[in-house]
């Protein structure tokens, strides 16, 4: 067994912090990720709270002040489930680094993507109790986990926009498909922001904080940014770049594996498609001949709103060496970019470049 109680097979990027990513054939055909193949991404040493003694703070730009305790959480507010998404801006970055290296960033696969049903209760019905005042243009998050990436260390945060932050899909979870959340995954609450990059839900919450501005925190500030092509990561500074909110629209294939051998003919595809934010999954083509001609795949039935649209279709595998591409469109009309080398950035984000794997039927 992996630590954390995942499974042996994750692909470990770091011990500690633990990072890692199930094969991509783990997340195959599930609605909802299996707890032991849910990606894990931390960037500092993972804290451990008594749910006792834990408080949650609510301050900032609001008439009255807020401590929280699990329990006041529970009695004062409705309890809600979403089922959502979440993806890491990292997603797929071994793909931009097959262009160009990124180093000392992990080389993460199609794996950190996965999901989950969340309860907990909304976001938006804590911050009208706190009294939100109108000069409130952002919702700050903070947690206890001191980040040696930040110079000098900084514990983990983030901020969205005050429009996003009231959205009902948007959680503070104490619970992960039922059970109580996992301390890897953010025990006793974390945030849940479906739509937006992962980097947004930020995991052992202790202050929520009302502001004019978004948040000064290294991770909003000057992380999880798109930077220029020849901008120099080691240098950036607070506010260069791109900041990142909602997720881009991506798809992959997640069986059969990239690289399997197969005998010749029909062979069933399947995989998933994500939009982000608010907008859906219109329509996913697949090609077998890198994107002369393409097949519209059937999107499975039953997927919600914030979660991944599962899509399945046979193709008719011809002998020898075979690249399958898969891309997706959304509900604006915008499609993935066909090269990841368009796509290319210091750091390492956002690779929605076409999904594609090789398979091998001779
Ligand atoms: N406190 C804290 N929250 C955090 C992080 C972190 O390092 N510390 N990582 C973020 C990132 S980048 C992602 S992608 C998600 C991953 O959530 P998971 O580890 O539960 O899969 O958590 C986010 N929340
Ligand atoms: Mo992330």
């Amino acid at each position: 067994m992996s630590p954390w109680g995942k499974r042996d097979d994750m692909l470990v990027h770091q011990r500690e912090p633990f990072n890692a990513e199930p094969p991509r054939t783990a997340l195959a055909g599930y609605r909802t990720t299996p707890p032991d193949a849910f990606y894990v991404r931390n960037h500092g040493p993972i804290p451990g709270a008594d749910p006792a003694t834990w408080r949650l703070t609510v301050d900032g730009l609001v008439r009255h002040r807020l401590e929280l305790s699990l329990e006041d959480l529970r009695e004062r507010f409705d309890e809600v489930e979403v089922t959502a998404t979440l993806q890491c801006a990292g997603n797929r970055r071994a793909g931009l680094i097959d262009v160009r290296d990124i180093p000392g960033e992990a080389p993460w696969g199609p794996g950190a993507t996965a999901t989950a049903h969340w309860s907990g209760v909304r976001l938006a019905d804590v911050l009208t109790h706190a009294g939100l005042r109108p000069d409130a243009a952002h919702i700050a998050f903070a947690a206890p986990d001191v980040s040696p990436l930040a110079d000098p260390p900084q514990p983990y945060g983030g901020s969205i926009p005050t429009g996003k932050a009231l959205s009902p899909e948007v959680l503070l979870a104490w619970a992960m498909d039922g059970r109580p959340l996992p301390r890897i995954h953010g025990a006793p609450l974390r945030v849940i922001v479906p739509g937006w990059i992962g980097a947004r839900s930020v995991k052992w919450l202790t202050r929520v904080t009302a502001r004019a501005e978004p948040s000064g925190n290294y991770f909003q500030a000057t992380a999880y940014r798109v930077l220029p092509a020849d901008a120099d990561p080691g240098r950036a500074g607070p506010g260069d770049g791109i900041s990142l909110g909602p997720i881009a629209l991506n798809c992959d294939i997640l069986s059969p594996d990239d690289g399997a051998r197969l005998p010749p003919g029909p062979t069933r595809l399947t995989g998933y498609a994500l939009a982000g934010d608010d907008r859906t999954v219109a329509r996913v083509d697949v090609s077998l001949d890198g994107g002369r001609s393409w097949a519209q795949a059937d999107l499975d039935a039953g997927d919600e709103p914030w979660m991944w649209q599962h899509w399945h279709t046979t193709v008719n595998l011809p002998e020898g060496e075979v690249e399958v591409t898969a891309r997706a469109w959304d509900s604006t009309g915008a499609v993935q970019p066909e090269s990841p080398a368009h796509l290319w950035n210091p750091k390492g984000y956002v690779n929605n470049s076409w999904a594609r794997i090789h398979l091998n039927t001779s």
